[in-house]
């Protein structure tokens, strides 16, 4: 095989990544830009088994998009809406503790809970949700919005991110998903939601979290209008937060959906091949990253089985009920079992582990 990669014009990098140094974008663009994708998912697979064995993760999740009511209204998004919007909604806190209850009969262990920036519920709405959650259900694990909502309640609440942030985990706040990131490149985001807070915004939120001890996610949105040193600067931005603070969990590429939201009109959805290369460079490029999710929501269940290897080490969760992916034209369906997480993990030759959201091991299946 090594020879196969020196054929193909990589043996530098595959020497890099061998002996665990970092690549450079310019690799990252390389790679990119390569056209054999099993050369790619060869050299990422390198990095996954160092980092993660055979071992592949799954969670009992289950995830609650509060509102859509949104003040950024970003031209990707389907799921934003104005106040007036016959699809706006906003749930009570009443309705919250009952999607809560309709699953306890099953095994969760993280709630994700993400909305929108909603332009005036109060703070204490905030901390009443995450102590309701609570209670319905003790001892869960809630993940709870992204660093864009962070950025707004703290504003709207006159605090600053930090006093915010300690707040909300006195509350009951566990970790923030890695939402609102899309591509820092400000250019793109001028372009696509120049009502967002900046891609430097964003980054100093997650560096706030991490220095109170609080772990978070990140994504990248691709598959729109950005170009692929776009996308390999929002990685080298991320791998730099990440040596400085080892505060990110997890990785997840997400593929643009055209669907109902104006910046896809006349655009298609992304491919197999661009999904399976966002994978994998992503898993060569952040090195320091200790995992790269493949979100089957958002990939499909099958396209998420192959990612297992091109570098992706999780395939996220149980989940139901998803509103993001869904408005915006995702057709993976909502629910997806554990039994049918723990076949597509190990007919891809791999071992199934159920995790917690910090990742420990609750079950090897
Ligand atoms: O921030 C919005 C993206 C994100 C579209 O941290 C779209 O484990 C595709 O961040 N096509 C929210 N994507 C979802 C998210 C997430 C999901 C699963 C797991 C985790 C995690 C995080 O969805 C938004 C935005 O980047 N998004 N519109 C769209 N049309």
């Amino acid at each position: 095989m090594d020879l196969y990669i020196e054929q193909a014009g990589l043996g530098h990098i595959l020497e890099k990544v061998r002996a665990g140094k970092r690549l450079s974008l310019a690799d990252g663009k390389t790679l990119y830009e390569h056209p054999n994708i099993l050369a790619l998912g060869y050299l990422a697979n390198i990095v996954r088994e160092r980092l993660n064995g055979k071992r592949v993760y799954f969670i009992y999740n289950q995830h609650i998009n509060y509102s859509n009511i949104c003040v950024n209204l970003c031209k990707f998004c389907a799921f934003g809406r104005e106040r007036e919007d016959p699809l706006a909604y906003e749930m009570t806190i009443d309705e919250i503790r009952r999607k809560v209850r309709e699953r306890l009969d099953e095994p969760i262990d993280e709630i994700h809970v993400v909305g929108s920036v909603h332009p005036d519920l109060p703070f204490s709405w905030y901390l009443e949700m995450l102590k309701a959650i609570h209670e319905e259900r003790p001892g869960v694990h809630v993940q709870a919005f992204t660093g864009v909502e962070i950025h707004h309640l703290a504003q709207l609440a006159g605090k600053s991110v930090a006093e915010a942030l300690k707040e909300l985990m006195a509350a009951g706040l566990g970790s923030m998903p890695g939402g609102g990131a899309e591509v820092f490149s400000p250019r793109v985001r001028a372009l696509t939601c120049p009502k967002k807070i900046s891609g430097e915004e964003w980054l100093q939120v997650a560096r706030t979290a991490h220095k109170l001890g609080l772990k978070t996610n990140a994504t990248m949105l691709y598959g729109h209008i950005e170009t692929l040193d776009e996308r390999l600067e929002h990685l080298d931005a991320l791998r730099r937060l990440q040596d400085e603070t080892q505060g990110f969990l997890a990785f997840i590429p997400l593929a643009y959906h055209p669907k109902n939201n104006e910046l896809g009109q006349g655009r298609k959805a992304t491919t197999g091949i661009t999904d399976l290369k966002n994978i994998a460079v992503s898993r060569l490029m952040l090195d320091n990253f200790p995992h790269v999710k493949a979100y089957w929501i958002m990939l499909g269940q099958k396209m998420a089985q192959v990612a297992l290897a091109f570098g992706a080490d999780d395939l996220d969760g149980t989940v139901t009920e998803e509103r993001i992916t869904r408005m915006a034209g995702g057709e993976a369906g909502q629910v997806l079992g554990h039994q049918t997480l723990i076949r597509l993990i190990r007919e891809a030759g791999l071992e199934p582990v159920q995790r917690d959201t910090l990742y420990s091991s609750l079950k090897v299946c």
